[in-house]
């Protein structure tokens, strides 16, 4: 499908994830390159795409689209952004690998299912980055062989060292419990239909206006209960965990015991700093798994619906958060091109 049978990428967006995709394209991907770089910053396009031959930038996303070399498309910028570039993409009939969140609101993103449901076959694919987690590939094949039974509970921790200025209450939910929300739905192979957030004391390290560690229940279509423990700013290190309880049997991941070290009296190991060395061999897969798709003219990784599905959940999570009341999800129901 492609028209040089090297994929030619259109990387829009050029921040701490575009950066590292076109670093990923053009270091460690097979079959594709970077065709294009975008981002409002036109010196910081010119710069990235100087180091990299044959690719040309743009502050305009739309002209990139129409550039002949570009067969497919990776959205990197801000969420707000993210509905304009996916319907250009349409526009072009480009396939996307669009960075989550795929729209922040629910509104928006139904209008993108909408869009593509008009063009007639799927095109979008979701960077949920967990689901090609070496770890998390594993829990799923375990769950999905039905050996512990039906899985009754989640419990999960997602723990970053600090917050970046700016970082908001509605922000723990929209950019880090997003990810649960998606694994949750992947994991179980059901929706999540409502959502209850509880806030302890904050810590001390806390930002002011951050009420942090906080603790969100989601309850599932399939009467599974999960808990989410999001502390952003716990200080010590970079943790995603997840134990799933089953009817015979428990099994967990993200302990991050790659190597134990026995030293001077103490044993101990590593923690991570943050996301982009935890998920880094994810986001490897993910990335080819994508170009490795697209070449051969398929679509597949989470879809739309799954990003649509995702903000919905958020909404709901950010209501939840604001009234401390267990809230529905209210998702409209699945269109048949989605399932
Ligand atoms: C960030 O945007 C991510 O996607 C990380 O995976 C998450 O751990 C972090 O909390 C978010 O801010």
């Amino acid at each position: 499908m492609t028209k040089h049978g090297t994929l030619g990428v259109a990387v829009i967006g050029t921040g701490r994830m575009g950066a590292d995709h076109v670093r990923r394209i053009t270091e460690v991907t097979s079959g594709a390159r970077v065709a294009a770089v975008v981002d409002i910053d036109a010196e910081r396009a010119k710069q990235l795409a100087g180091r990299i031959d044959g690719c040309t930038a743009y502050s305009d996303t739309a002209a990139a689209m129409a550039d002949p070399d570009v067969d497919a498309v990776l959205i990197a910028s801000p969420g707000p952004a993210h509905e304009a570039a996916l319907l250009q993409a349409f526009a072009h009939d480009l396939p996307v690998l669009c960075e989550k969140p795929l729209t922040p609101d629910a509104a928006s993103a139904l209008r993108v299912l909408e869009a593509e449901q008009r063009l007639g076959h799927r095109r979008v694919s979701v960077g949920f980055m967990r689901r090609y987690d070496a770890e998390y590939l594993k829990l799923k094949e375990l769950l999905d062989s039905g050996r512990f039974g039906r899985t009754l509970m989640l419990h999960c921790k997602h723990r970053n060292v600090a917050t970046p200025p700016g970082f908001t209450n509605q922000m723990m939910i929209n950019d880090s419990v997003v990810h649960e929300i998606d694994t949750t739905r992947w994991l179980l192979d059901q929706e999540i239909t409502a959502v209850t957030v509880l806030r302890p004391t904050p810590s001390a390290a806390a930002p002011d206006a951050l009420s942090d560690p906080q603790l969100v229940l989601f309850e599932t279509s399939g009467g599974s209960v999960v808990d989410v423990e999001i502390f952003v700013n716990c200080g010590f290190g970079y943790q995603v965990q997840c134990e799933a309880v089953g009817e015979s049997g428990s099994a967990r991941i993200g302990d991050g015991h790659a190597m134990v070290t026995h030293s001077g009296g103490r044993w101990g190991g590593e923690i991570d700093q943050d996301f982009v060395t935890r998920f880094e061999e994810a986001y490897d897969r993910e990335v080819q798994r994508w170009v490795d798709a697209t070449r051969r003219g398929e679509t597949e990784g989470p879809s739309a619906w799954d990003g649509y599905a995702a903000a919905a959940v958020c909404e709901a999570g950010v209501r939840a958060q604001a009234t401390g009341e267990r809230t529905p999800t209210g998702l409209v129901e699945r269109p048949a091109f989605y399932r």
